[in-house]
């Protein structure tokens, strides 16, 4: 089978780099979103999140003609699904996700199919959602055969492949990763893993549907439980006074120790989702996943509690007052390097930081431009990191590489919460 038309649906922060990779090969890309924006950018050679040297490949993909955005999906070769599942929001569900995006990317391409194509879900899902997206297009396409009632003499072919991408080094890593690529039946999936091989140069290993959609929600997990065991240890250690930096350098020196870093806690909208999904759907049997998704969603409000110690420290010790005492938060994306903040620990910081404290909070952030509304509601401000170096409080949120490079010095009558051990880089 050649692939040399692909579609891809949904260009977020996996689609539009996958776009981006595979029109680099000399291969036609239509990428399908349906907010016009995103498509007209694209359509300028421009882009809307920001990913290294993305705007570069997808400036010169659209100049060459290889890659195209639309908002209504066209025939293609493959079609790849990249479009968000989240939790649902109404009725009460607690993390329960959400297909609605998964199925109604389904039915948008139903009409578009045509025999022989292969159609591949990326989005992370629930044990199970691949077949489910199957029996959608089945639904719509009653005259066009599907693997999970034909087999392999199918006219379609459908399997599940997760992305694995490192936000921040995505274009690296969707070529050198290897791929899990999970077919609903044997040729699914060999199809599949012959249409990864036009642009990945890691191994994809063929499994099936199901094995790989709990493949990549055991990954997440696995990171966030060893997290939750840096972010419980940081604790501690902070309880008995240890430095607990230091600690996990020398811990790590084990053999078979590698224990992760701690920090404000766990964001992004994969390692704080994706156990739930687990959880979500064998409840009682996933104790140790849902007690470290609590070990880290708890650990914003710890470092609040520090915070606020920390001001009344100030207070006691110089004479500032609660009218002109300063706070700075150092950063709000969930992670370095980037301007993603979704299901930001840093952020949660600091709105409720911001919430006690109000105008008397500076934040800086050198991958926004304006701070969000959330914030700008309770006064806080937006500033350099040499302004930020005034504060009495200075809270290091994020280790964007900025802050590592910057000479940071605490005065005497300043006090710092280092949430990312910055200040022992160094
Ligand atoms: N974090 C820590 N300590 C650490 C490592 C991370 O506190 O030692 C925090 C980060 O600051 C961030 C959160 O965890 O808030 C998640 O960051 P991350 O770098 O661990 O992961 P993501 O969410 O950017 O990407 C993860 C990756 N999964 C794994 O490493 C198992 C990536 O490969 C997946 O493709 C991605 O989720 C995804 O899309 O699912």
């Amino acid at each position: 089978m050649e692939f040399n038309r692909i579609s891809i649906i949904g260009l977020g922060y996996i689609g539009l780099p996958t776009a981006a990779v595979i029109a680099s090969c000399g291969k036609v890309v239509i990428g399908v979103d349906n907010n016009q924006y995103v498509v007209d950018t694209i359509n300028q050679g421009n882009i809307h999140i920001v990913e290294p040297e993305l705007d570069l490949m997808v400036h010169s993909a659209v100049a060459e003609g290889y890659l195209r955005a639309t908002t209504e999906p066209e025939s293609a070769d493959a079609f790849i699904i990249a479009v968000p599942t989240p939790f649902k929001a109404e009725g009460g569900e607690d993390h329960v996700p959400d297909l609605s995006y998964i199925e109604a990317a389904a039915k948008s391409i139903a009409p578009a199919l045509q025999k022989g194509n292969l159609v591949i879900l990326e989005s992370t899902s629930p044990v199970g959602a691949t077949e489910k997206m199957a029996q959608w297009l089945a639904e719509a396409r009653p005259d066009l055969s599907f693997p999970q009632s034909y087999g392999e003499d199918s006219d379609i072919r459908i399997a599940h492949c997760p992305e694995r991408v490192l936000p921040g080094n995505i274009l690296q890593e969707l070529v050198s990763n290897d791929r899990v690529v999970g077919g609903i039946t044997h040729r699914c999936s060999t199809q599949a893993a012959d249409f990864y091989n036009i642009f990945v140069k890691g191994e994809c290993v063929e499994t099936s549907a199901r094995t790989a959609e709990m493949c990549k929600l055991t990954e997440n997990s696995f990171r966030d439980i060893n997290i939750a065991f840096a972010n419980e240890i940081s604790i501690i250690c902070d309880e008995l006074g240890v430095d607990v930096w230091e600690l996990i350098k020398l811990a790590n020196r084990h053999p078979r120790v590698n224990i992760l870093q701690p920090g404000p806690g766990v964001g992004g909208h994969c390692i704080a989702v994706d156990p739930w999904f687990i959880a979500s759907q064998a409840p009682e049997s996933s104790r140790l996943i849902k007690t470290a998704r609590a070990v880290n969603d708890e650990k914003p409000s710890w470092v609040v509690k520090k915070v606020k110690k920390l001001v009344a420290e100030v207070l006691t010790n110089t004479d500032k007052n609660e009218d002109n005492i300063r706070i700075a938060c150092l950063g709000l994306t969930f992670k370095p390097n980037i301007d993603d903040l979704r299901e930001s620990p840093a952020m949660e910081v600091a709105l409720e930081v911001s919430k006690v404290f109000n105008s008397q909070v500076w934040v800086v952030e050198p991958y926004l431009e304006e701070l969000p509304e959330s914030l700008l509601n309770f006064g806080t401000q937006l500033v350099g990191l040499s302004k930020a170096m005034e504060a009495d409080v200075i809270v290091l949120l994020v280790d964007h590489k900025a802050f590592v490079d910057y000479p940071i010095q605490i005065g005497s009558n300043q006090r710092a919460l280092d949430t990312r051990g910055m200040l022992k880089i160094r």
